[in-house]
């Protein structure tokens, strides 16, 4: 691959010194010589068809893309205000798409049909205030309308407040990992910092033993939520900048180190109930049938692959970036509950290792 990467980029450098040697060549033509390098009416009417068959190219490969690639789409929303974000995204799409039809339309025709020919000398158009001020009225009141609709849309998402009492976790980044913690039965959690870490003691998450809201707390490696509840997010970073991925909640939060960022929302479908939407189970089905052919070579990777949310790393934090991650499980609340009876509690866990 590195081989083809530097042939390839030798020889666009010996492409772009030849046309550097070409332009210089051109410039120190006398008057007469350059009159052969002028365009013809022909040279004219052939570059007018090939600009408008690369917007037809340009048309043809987007139609292309969509049908070929949309299958890797995330699947519909797994969080109360997920549906809204995407509604958002889609109209802002189609709204893109629907004026690059046009002005690249526009831009190829005019180029075409104003195409240079012998003889004709472009006419002098100043100004139109009336056609200036329609094609400036329109895009200010469509994107004033995007924007203020995004930005109520934004508010709404970001609000992180106390209100349904909301199951508190905390998402702890380092590189290479994230670990949870939840505040326990009092749902509060204890007091921590990175200058309390005591890696002999197992208090990998530096916090304050002498906090009694700390005792109770459950640090895991695996997120459980329970279905409809709200959750407020705490976000800590041990060493560099890293950001708390969750794609299938349309949810994104930096995680800083010295200080706490906040997200919150509420997952709605469960792990069991997103593996049965029909655009997860084709997923699944086209993921293990090439593990299926990976496993009869004998490869590796090639178990049957199970549909999980998950949570990312998506601020490129070293050289093991890609594979921070965590698996997170949407569940009732009796399956969380039980889930939630067989972890050790913080005072458990230090008790043990003393
Ligand atoms: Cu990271």
């Amino acid at each position: 691959m590195t081989v083809v990467l530097t042939l390839a980029v030798l020889a666009l450098v010996a492409i772009a010194i030849w046309q550097l040697t070409k332009i210089f060549e051109l410039s120190q033509l006398k008057a007469d010589q350059s009159r052969a390098q002028i365009a013809n009416d022909n040279d004219n009417k052939n570059n007018g068809y090939l600009l408008f068959a690369f917007m037809v190219f340009t048309y043809l490969i987007t139609i292309w893309s969509f049908w070929k690639y949309s299958k890797f789409f995330l699947p519909e929303a797994s969080s109360a205000h997920g549906a809204e974000y995407d509604y958002l995204m889609l109209v802002s799409f189609v709204i893109i798409f629907i004026v690059q039809f046009i002005t690249q339309f526009l831009l190829h025709y005019f180029g075409y049909k104003y195409r240079g020919k012998e003889g004709q000398k472009a006419l002098f158009y100043a100004d139109n205030d009336r056609l200036e001020f329609i094609w400036t009225i329109i895009p200010v009141i469509v994107l004033a309308g995007l924007i203020l609709w995004g930005l109520y849309t934004w508010t709404n998402i970001m609000d992180v407040n106390d209100e349904d009492d909301p199951l508190i976790v905390e998402l702890y980044a380092q590189q290479f990992n994230w670990t949870a913690r939840y505040g326990g039965a009092d749902n509060v959690l204890g007091g921590a910092n990175v200058r309390m870490i005591d890696i002999d003691k197992a208090n990998v998450l530096g916090l304050d033993e002498s906090d009694s809201y700390a005792s109770d707390d459950v640090i895991v490696k695996e997120l459980h939520l329970p279905v409809g509840r709200k959750v407020n997010f705490k976000m800590r970073s041990q060493d560099v900048l890293h950001s708390a991925y969750m794609p299938h909640f349309r949810a994104q939060m930096n995680c800083v180190p010295g200080m706490t960022t906040e997200f919150s929302f509420t997952p709605i479908t469960t792990t069991a109930d997103i593996r049965k939407n029909p655009d997860v189970v084709d997923k699944v089905k086209r993921t293990n049938k090439i593990r299926a052919e990976r496993a009869a070579n004998g490869e590796d990777n090639s178990d049957p692959w199970e549909y999980d949310y998950i949570l990312l790393c998506n601020k490129i934090c070293g050289k093991s970036h890609y594979n921070m991650q965590m698996k997170i499980i949407v569940e009732t609340q009796e399956e969380y509950d039980a889930w939630m009876k067989t972890q050790q509690t913080f005072s458990q866990t230090m008790a043990s290792v003393q």
